[in-house]
C-alpha cells in the first residue's frame, strides 16, 4: 500500500528473560532492527525504537522453581544481562524496558479490561489437570507422563522432546504433576478466548490482499494459517506468575504471556513518552514495523493485529520483516544444549570487536532461509573483507595523506574521466543500497556498502598516487582528496551497519556530524582540513583464535553428550514384589579367561558360596582377565541360564556404563563373603 508516513515506530521482539542472548537473536532480530533505526535517524526521520524483556510465562516460573528462587529474581538477573549485551553491541533502543514493570501491568490489564467490557471475549469452561496437593491448575509444562507415540516416560504436557510430537496433557499416559509428584485430577476451569475466527475474513483481506509486499516467508506462513482456518485462542492461564486477569472472581488466573507481551511494545512507548505515546500508536501517519524471528510470525501478523483491531483505536503494522533462523556450525542453536555463541562471552573473548560480529551476522543474515554461522566464515570475512577491503582502503588513504601532505587535505584539481567514472559508479551503488534498506534487504545493502569500499580500493590501486608524487604532485593531491572524500562517505554508509567502525573513521578524519543525504558528495571535507594519525580499523584473525572457538563448541557438545547420557529416561515402574523376585548376590572371581574367538566375552568362574558357577560377561574390552581374579563382583543369581558360544552362563555380572560407553564392574565397598545377598 502506498501511504505517506510521517514517522516510524520500530519494535523488536521482547526476548524471554530466562537466559542470556546469543548470535541467533542478534542476527534474526536486533541487528536488522538497529540498522533500520540508525538508517532512518541518519536520514533525519522521526523514529522510535522499542525493546524490552518478556518476563512472564511458564518457562520462567519453572526455572524459578527448579532453582529455588522467585520468578522475579530470575527475570531481574537475565534482564540485566540481556540489556547490557544489547548496549555493548550498539543496539540503539530508545527504551529497553520490561514486562514485570508496573506500567506494563497496568497497560496490559487495561487493554484486557477494555476488550472484556466491549464483549470481545468468549468465556469457556474446560477441564484441565489440577494438582490437589499443590492446590493449583497445571500448565502443560507442569505435567509429565509417557508419550503415546514413542514411549518416552518424561514427555511434557505440550510436547515430547524425544520424538518432537506436540501433545496435549490429556494424551499423556500416566500423567504426573511436576509440582508435587502427585497424580493430577481433571477439574473445570474458566478462561477467556479471543475469537480469531471472527477476524478471519478481515485478516484475509488485510494481509493477503493489502500486504502482498510482505516477505515471502511471512506472507506464506500467514496464508497457510488463514487457509487452515482460525480458532478462538485462550488469552488467560491458571498460573501464579503473570498479570492477574483484571476481573472479579478470577483468582489464580493470569493473562497468557502472548497476550501481554506484545502490549509491552505499547507500555514501553508510554514509559518512554508518557505525553505523546498516542501519536506513535494511534495516528495513521505512523508506520509500525515489527522485527521478529519466524517463530513469532503468527503472534505478530494474526493474533496481535486482531487484538488491536478488537480494541479499535490502534494502528496496525505496516510490515513484519521476520527472519528465518541462524544455525551454528551446522546445528540448531540451543540454549539447553549450550550450543550457542553467547554475546556476553563473545565480548569477553573479542573485546572491542562488536563490529566484526555485526558484519558477519548481517552479511550472512537468515533473511530468506535458515543460514549457518561458522567460525571459519567469521575468520574469512574478517580477513578477506573487513581487513583486506574496508580497513585496507581507509588506512591507505589516510596514511598517504599523512605521508605526502602531512595530514593536510590537499587541493582537488581537475577531474579526469576515470575520476568521474569512479564517482558515477559510486552514486549508482548508493541508489541500489537505499533501495535495499527501504525494503528490509539488509544483507544486500551491506554488500553494496562494501562495494563502495571496493570502488575506493580499486581507485587507489589503479591510480597509484605513490608513483606520481615526484613527477605530478597536483595529480597526487587530486587522487588523495577524492580518496578522502570516499573515506568520509564510508563513515556515513557504514554507520547503520558498523557503528563503532564508522565512529573510528570519523575520529581519524577528525570530522563528525554528516547526514545520510550527504552520501555521494565529494566535498565533505574542505581543503586544508587536518586529519588525525590513522590507526588500523581491523586486524587479521589468526587460526589459533578460531581453533579455540571451535574447540570450545566441541567441548560443550561433548559435555552435553555425557550429560544427556546421565539423563536417560527412567524405565517404567516395577512393583516391589517383582523387584524381590530378582536375586542379586556377591561372588568372588576364582578364575577369569577370555572366550576364544570373541572380542568382548570373558568367562568367569565364580565362588557363589554354593557349588560355584560359570558366568559370561561382555567386558573383555575393558579388563585384562587376570586383573579380575580375586575380586568381588555383583551378579544376578537367578537369571535363567543361557548358552553362549557353547558355554552355559548362569547369571549376569553387573557393571555400570560410563558416559563414554566403558563398562566398570560393581564391587562392594569392603570385602564381603561370597554368596551374600544384595538388597
Ligand atoms: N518472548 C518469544 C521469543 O523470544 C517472545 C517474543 C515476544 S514479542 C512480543 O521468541
Ligand atoms: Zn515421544
Amino acid at each position: 500500500m502506498n501511504k505517506t508516513f510521517k514517522r516510524t515506530l520500530i519494535t523488536s521482539a521482547l526476548p524471554y528473560a530466562n537466559g542470556p542472548v546469543h548470535i541467533g537473536h542478534l542476527a534474526g532480530v536486533y541487528i536488522p532492527a538497529d540498522i533500520y533505526a540508525r538508517y532512518l535517524r541518519l536520514k533525519g526521520e522521526e523514529v522510535l525504537f522499542i525493546g524490552g524483556s518478556d518476563e512472564h510465562g511458564v518457562p520462567i516460573a519453572l526455572k524459578a522453581k527448579a532453582e529455588g528462587i522467585t520468578p522475579q529474581e530470575v527475570v531481574d538477573h537475565y534482564h540485566a544481562i540481556i540489556k547490557k549485551s544489547f548496549e555493548d553491541f550498539g543496539i540503539t533502543f530508545d527504551i529497553y524496558s520490561r514486562t514485570s514493570s508496573e506500567i506494563h501491568h497496568k497497560t496490559a490489564a487495561a487493554f484486557f479490561r477494555k476488550l472484556y467490557d466491549k464483549g470481545e471475549f468468549i468465556e469457556k469452561i474446560s477441564e484441565q489437570y489440577y494438582d490437589e496437593e499443590a492446590r493449583q491448575f497445571l500448565a502443560d509444562r507442569y505435567i509429565t507422563g509417557k508419550c503415546p507415540h514413542c514411549g518416552n516416560e518424561k514427555a511434557y504436557g505440550d510436547q515430547c522432546e524425544t520424538c518432537g510430537t506436540s501433545l496435549s496433557p490429556l494424551e499423556l499416559i500416566g500423567p504426573k504433576s511436576t509440582l508435587s509428584g502427585s497424580i493430577p485430577v481433571l477439574k473445570e476451569t474458566k478462561h477467556w478466548y479471543l475469537p480469531l475466527d471472527k477476524y478471519e475474513p478481515w485478516l484475509k483481506e488485510w494481509i493477503l490482499e493489502q500486504h502482498k509486499e510482505w516477505k515471502a516467508n511471512v506472507y506464506g506462513q500467514c496464508k497457510s494459517w488463514l487457509d487452515m482456518g482460525l480458532q478462538p485462542r485462550a488469552v488467560s492461564r491458571d498460573l501464579d506468575w503473570g498479570i492477574p486477569v483484571p476481573i472479579e472472581n478470577a483468582e489464580g488466573k493470569v493473562l497468557y504471556v502472548w497476550f501481554d507481551a506484545p502490549i509491552g511494545y505499547i507500555s514501553n512507548t508510554i514509559e518512554h513518552s508518557p505525553n505523546e505515546w498516542e501519536k506513535w500508536w494511534k495516528d495513521e501517519t505512523t508506520k509500525l514495523v515489527h522485527f521478529i524471528g519466524k517463530d513469532n510470525i503468527v503472534f505478530h501478523c494474526i493474533v496481535f493485529p486482531s487484538m488491536l483491531k478488537a480494541e479499535g483505536t490502534y494502528i496496525l503494522p505496516d510490515n513484519v520483516p521476520a527472519n528465518e533462523f541462524l544455525n551454528l556450525e551446522g546445528d540448531k542453536i540451543s540454549t539447553s544444549r549450550n550450543w550457542a555463541v553467547w554475546l556476553h562471552e563473545y565480548l569477553e573473548e573479542f573485546p572491542g570487536k562488536q563490529d566484526i560480529l555485526r558484519y558477519v551476522l548481517t552479511a550472512n543474515a537468515p533473511e530468506t532461509k535458515d543460514n549457518d554461522f561458522t567460525w571459519r566464515d567469521f575468520q574469512a570475512r574478517n580477513n578477506n573483507e573487513l581487513v583486506a577491503v574496508l580497513g585496507n582502503f581507509v588506512n591507505r588513504a589516510l596514511v598517504l595523506i599523512q605521508k605526502y601532505f602531512g595530514g593536510q587535505v590537499p587541493v582537488c584539481g581537475k577531474l579526469t574521466s576515470y575520476d568521474k567514472q569512479t564517482l558515477d559508479e559510486f552514486s549508482r551503488v548508493k541508489n541500489e543500497l537505499e533501495n535495499y534498506l527501504n525494503h528490509y534487504h539488509f544483507r544486500e545493502a551491506l554488500k553494496e556498502a562494501m562495494n563502495m569500499a571496493r570502488i575506493g580500493n580499486k581507485y587507489l590501486t589503479d591510480t597509484e598516487p605513490w608513483k606520481l608524487f615526484k613527477t605530478d604532485p597536483e595529480r597526487t593531491a587530486t587522487i588523495l582528496n577524492i580518496s578522502l572524500q570516499i573515506t568520509a562517505n564510508l563513515a556515513i554508509v557504514f554507520e547503520p551497519f558498523l557503528p563503532f567502525t564508522s565512529e573510528k573513521i570519523k575520529k581519524m578524519i577528525n570530522k563528525q556530524g554528516w547526514e545520510w543525504k550527504e552520501l555521494g558528495r565529494v566535498d565533505l571535507i574542505e581543503t586544508g582540513h587536518v586529519v588525525n594519525t590513522p590507526e588500523l580499523l581491523f586486524e587479521k584473525m589468526e587460526d589459533e583464535i578460531i581453533d579455540r572457538q571451535i574447540k570450545k563448541l566441541q567441548d560443550s557438545k561433548k559435555a552435553n553428550e555425557s550429560k544427556k547420557y546421565k539423563t536417560v529416561p527412567v524405565k517404567a515402574d516395577v512393583a516391589f514384589d517383582d523387584f524381590t523376585r530378582l536375586d542379586i548376590r556377591i561372588g568372588k572371581v576364582l578364575d577369569c579367561i577370555k572366550v576364544p574367538k570373541t572380542d568382548k566375552l570373558l568367562q568367569f568362574k565364580i565362588d557363589d558360596g554354593l557349588e560355584g558357577r560359570t558366568i559370561l560377561s561382555g567386558i573383555a574390552s575393558y579388563y585384562q582377565p587376570e586383573d579380575l581374579i580375586g575380586k568381588n563382583v555383583c551378579f544376578i543369581a537367578n537369571l535363567a541360564p543361557r548358552k553362549i558360544k557353547g558355554i552355559e552362563s548362569k547369571g549376569m555380572i553387573l557393571s555400570a556404563e560410563n558416559s563414554n560407553g566403558q563398562l566398570v564392574i560393581i564391587q562392594p565397598e569392603i570385602e564381603v563373603l561370597p554368596g551374600c545377598e544384595v538388597k
